[in-house]
């Protein structure tokens, strides 16, 4: 028996489901499915219990106290720090700003990095497959300093053209912004080949973790990344939560994203000076709450079987593709070799939102729409497709009851 198939036996979803309390509940008279975690996904029980007890006996302002309840909060929010920096590797907590989410975090370093060292005829470099959120930012930017986008291409599997991205970077290469798994198509980037090969240039690259972090180790020092940033609700903690991780000397020299409270040293009206990092890019009160329940939620993660618990998911998203792929007018969108989590597809003749529609109506929850990656869909030449995602939480019996729903909407419209 391989590794992995040894570590899936040794998962037990049914316990882990009874974590969940949000699972155990039906929608329209039929057991929930939920098959959207790339949107967002649950709360385990310790996260929830967490957040009550936070509020209940420990909420305060952070940073600012000399009293008991600050001096308590600001121990909990920095512990929740340590927690981040021991999850994704980082050499020091400093290098983990708290920020809303993965949007806060790339536009962060669009304006903090981007803004100081970017300037006209200098180039970013995106992939095809970023999604919105690693395009809007650094599109801005570029307008108002006069820069250039470049977009590495991606053939029809999903995967990216390797071989143009190597011949597009060159001494006019500033910045490079890729996902590390696309949310459209569950593509894993090689994001530590796309690294090493900026590096050989001196560019530095901004990875988008959001569908990483969920569903794989990341070990921020082993990429070599100097930017990484994630989103805690895709990753079983409470949404306005989120991490930008930076190297320290790119954080250094960065101007602050917003100015504020907490982040200074001193003010006058003359001149501001800025607190070391990380409190220079955490202007005003933080979200504190979301904070302590993204740490909770690494407490979960690293209270079950983790690499077991992917395993798991691994040849869950391998059974789905395999039963999705089986349905006659089922086209599955994003066929690359590495795949996390998602399996995008259409079918013929239906439109998505119909799809998602219908499978509302049993209970099941996927995603409908272009998934805030517009471009993934040009390239595809479709408007939209439909989504299932999972989570380690999710079921064989999920998956079946998701295609046997599919079937009857092909039947419908057939
Ligand atoms: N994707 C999806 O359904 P925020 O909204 O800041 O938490 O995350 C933005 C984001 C950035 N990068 C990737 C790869 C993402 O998948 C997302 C969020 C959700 O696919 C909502 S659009």
């Amino acid at each position: 028996m391989n590794e992995a198939v040894k570590e899936m036996k040794n998962f037990d979803v049914n316990k882990v489901r009874e974590d969940f309390p949000v699972l155990s509940q039906e929608v329209n008279g039929k057991p929930l499915r939920y098959l959207d975690n790339a949107a967002s996904s649950q709360v385990p029980t310790l996260v929830i219990e967490r957040g009550a007890e936070y509020l209940q006996k420990e909420h305060s302002n952070v940073h600012r106290g000399v009293h008991y309840l600050s001096q308590k909060a600001t121990t909990e929010y920095e512990a929740a720090r340590e927690k981040v920096r021991k999850f994704i590797n980082a050499k020091e907590a400093a290098e983990c700003i708290f920020v809303k989410g993965c949007t806060d975090g790339v536009n962060l370093v669009a304006n903090g990095y981007g803004r100081k060292f970017i300037g006209e005829g200098d180039e970013i470099i995106l992939s095809q497959m970023e999604h919105h959120s690693n395009i809007v930012p650094w599109q801005m930017l570029a307008e108002d300093v006069g820069a250039k986008i470049r977009v590495i291409p991606m053939n029809e599997a999903g995967e990216l053209i390797m071989d143009e991205y190597e011949n597009m970077l060159n001494e006019r290469t500033k910045m490079v912004a890729v996902s590390h798994i696309s949310n459209a198509l569950g593509t894993v980037l090689p994001v530590k080949e796309i690294i090493e090969t900026a590096h050989k240039f001196g560019v530095p690259v901004l990875v988008d973790g959001a569908q990483a972090v969920p569903h794989q180790r990341v070990d921020v020092q082993d990429l070599d990344a100097d930017f990484y940033t994630f989103s805690g609700h895709k990753m079983f903690a409470p949404t306005g939560s989120g991490v930008l991780y930076g190297k320290r000397e790119f954080l250094e020299k960065m101007r602050p994203y917003q100015g504020g409270g907490s982040m200074i040293r001193t003010v006058s009206f003359d001149k501001t000076t800025y607190a070391p990092i990380p409190e220079k890019f955490e202007a005003g009160t933080p979200s504190i709450a979301p904070a302590i329940g993204l740490g909770a939620a690494i407490d979960y993660l690293n209270s079950i079987d983790l690499d077991a618990a992917f395993a798991y998911e691994h040849e869950l998203l391998e059974y789905a593709t395999e039963k999705l792929s089986a349905l006659e007018n089922v086209k599955i969108v994003g066929t690359a070799k590495d795949k996390a989590s998602v399996v995008s597809f259409i079918i013929e003749g239906v439109h998505p939102h119909d799809i998602g529609t219908i499978l509302d109506q049993e209970g099941i929850a996927i995603r409908a729409g272009h998934h805030c990656a517009q471009p993934v869909m040009d390239f595809y030449e479709v408007p939209a497709t439909a989504r299932m995602s999972l989570a380690f939480y999710n079921t064989k019996e999920d998956v079946d009851t998701l295609v046997n729903a599919i079937q009857k909407v092909i039947d419908v419209f057939a």
